[in-house]
């Protein structure tokens, strides 16, 4: 029988493309988009689409019992800088999502969920270097209490009822066809856009920032073959350390001028260097190589080529 998926959370940065490459792997017709709200066209006007309110179960559960889903993608959230301006909010939206697909699971109305964590589960008293997947975990952004109390309920969900939920700890993702929103790491896509629009950007981190980062195409990959993995291979089920590379805004910077020899840079930190500061610099995902075979692809040098390449595209 093939696997009939529902994204909730479609029409954002990382659920888009996640739907696209979903539809192509397993059918046009296999999988739902679902949101709260008409925000993305592409998305909408592209297949079967659904608006869902993640935080009302009813109105996941009917979806789900509509195309007879097996597999959720849980992509709804609000990010770490939102977050700190609604703190209620978020944690009201990120657990009570998280609860509405665990308990479908546990129901029996579905059988496998993922559902992405970040590198916001760390805190500052967090080694910062090459963090560890086990290690202090003390975050300061709510969007962090919120994913690191979500992994919790996540793996409790698997040891107590069975429920087969994976997920990753996401670094900054960085892509071209959907903004992302919200976030401490959107400098790493602003960058880009206001590079080919104005050929200068303020920037909201200082320049030797240091944050884990991953081109979108990784980040897609990471989490199709976590998903495609066999149950045995899946060892961690509060969530997998990921990582691909890290820079601080000074080193995107330089990329660009190879390309763009006349951009320039302003630093204007604001609220989101105090959340950036608290974020390790770089992760060790050692579980991830070697329990499902975890490789990334994209460097720096890559992800700048291709996103001045398309940005250009898109804009002129
Ligand atoms: C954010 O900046 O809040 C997110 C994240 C690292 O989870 N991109």
């Amino acid at each position: 029988m093939k696997s009939k998926i529902l994204i909730i959370g479609a029409c954002g940065q990382i659920g888009s493309e996640l739907t696209f490459k979903l539809r192509e792997i397993y059918g046009h017709d296999n999988v739902i988009a679902s949101d709260i709200s008409y925000s993305n066209l592409e998305v909408v006007n592209s297949g079967l689409f659904e608006i869902v309110d993640a935080q009302n179960y009813a109105s996941v559960k009917v979806c789900v019992e509509k195309y007879n889903i097996d597999t959720i993608y849980l992509m709804a959230a609000m990010l770490s800088a939102t977050g700190e301006k609604f703190p209620m909010k978020a944690w009201d939206l990120n657990m009570e999502s998280l609860f509405h697909v665990l308990n479908l699971a546990r129901a029996k109305f579905v059988k496998h969920i993922f559902w992405p964590s970040s590198i916001a589960v760390f805190g500052p008293t967090t080694p910062k270097n090459y963090t560890p997947q086990y290690t202090v975990m003390e975050p300061t952004t709510v969007y962090g209490i919120t994913k690191q109390v979500g992994e919790r309920w996540c793996e409790y969900y698997h040891n107590k009822y069975g429920v087969d939920v994976r997920s990753l700890r996401y670094p900054g993702i960085i892509s071209w066809k959907t903004l992302p929103g919200g976030g401490t790491t959107d400098y790493a896509v602003e960058i880009y856009h206001k590079a080919i629009t104005d050929g200068h950007y303020n920037c909201f981190l200082a320049e030797d920032t240091e944050l884990p980062m991953m081109f979108m195409d990784d980040a897609i990959k990471a989490t199709v073959d976590i998903m495609q993995a066999s149950n045995d291979a899946i060892k961690i089920r509060s969530s997998y350390n990921l990582s691909a590379i890290s820079f601080t805004p000074k080193q995107v910077a330089e990329s660009i001028k190879k390309h763009i020899p006349d951009f320039s840079i302003q630093y204007q930190p604001d609220y989101r260097q105090e959340i950036a500061n608290s974020w390790p610099k770089n992760i060790n995902d050692s579980y991830a190589r070697q329990d499902w075979k975890w490789k990334h692809a994209f460097n720096l040098e890559d992800i700048t080529n291709e996103m001045l390449f398309q940005l250009d595209k898109k804009y002129h």
